[in-house]
């Protein structure tokens, strides 16, 4: 995954903004039923470890399950395209097991890839941030789009990579 996608035309940043997830909301939170609503599941094992809303952003932890992230069904309404956009960034040393996906579904048809991030091992970068970004998505036909990202964080039992947490914030789906 690139470090930093911009948008390749203007659709994703300049049409209206339909929906948008800014994560303010209380710490811990793994379900927003109010606004822009969202569900968070993650494994067993990591109740009360510090996964769901955290300082305004999404924080997900290591885990033996994959947390998974939905946003509610997005009513298109008549939007012909649009643009849905994620900012990620984690911090710790992340191994080749670990995954990030960002995907999205129209209606009930199968999940499209958007990005997936395989993270660098590089023990020099600790904290990277990645900006991801999908413009001119053509939704033509469809009623609903809904945004998913599934992450896996193994565990692990080296004392550098203890640490691992992922966060993202800003789910934005713009449209017109
Ligand atoms: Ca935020
Ligand atoms: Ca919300």
């Amino acid at each position: 995954m690139p470090r930093t996608r911009a948008p390749t035309n203007a659709e994703g940043e300049a049409s209206p903004v339909l929906w948008r997830e800014d994560f303010e909301l209380a710490d811990g939170t793994l379900r927003d039923d109010g606004e822009s609503a969202w569900t968070y599941e993650v494994g067993d094992d990591v109740e009360g470890k510090g996964p769901g809303v955290s300082r305004e952003k999404l924080r997900a932890v290591a885990s033996d399950a994959t947390s998974i992230w939905k946003s509610e069904a997005i009513v298109l309404n008549g939007i012909s395209r649009i643009g849905i956009g994620v900012d990620f960034f984690k911090i710790g040393n992340f191994v080749s097991e670990d995954d990030l996906r960002l995907s999205y579904q129209l209606d009930d048809r199968p999940l499209v890839l958007i990005d997936s991030l395989k993270f660098s091992p590089d023990p020099q970068e600790d904290f990277e941030s990645y900006q991801v970004r999908l413009a001119g998505l053509d939704v033509h036909g469809a009623r609903e789009v809904q945004i998913i990202i599934e992450s896996k964080i193994t565990k692990t039992s080296s004392e550098s990579s203890a640490n691992k947490v992922l966060y993202w914030d800003r789910v934005t789906v713009a449209g017109r």
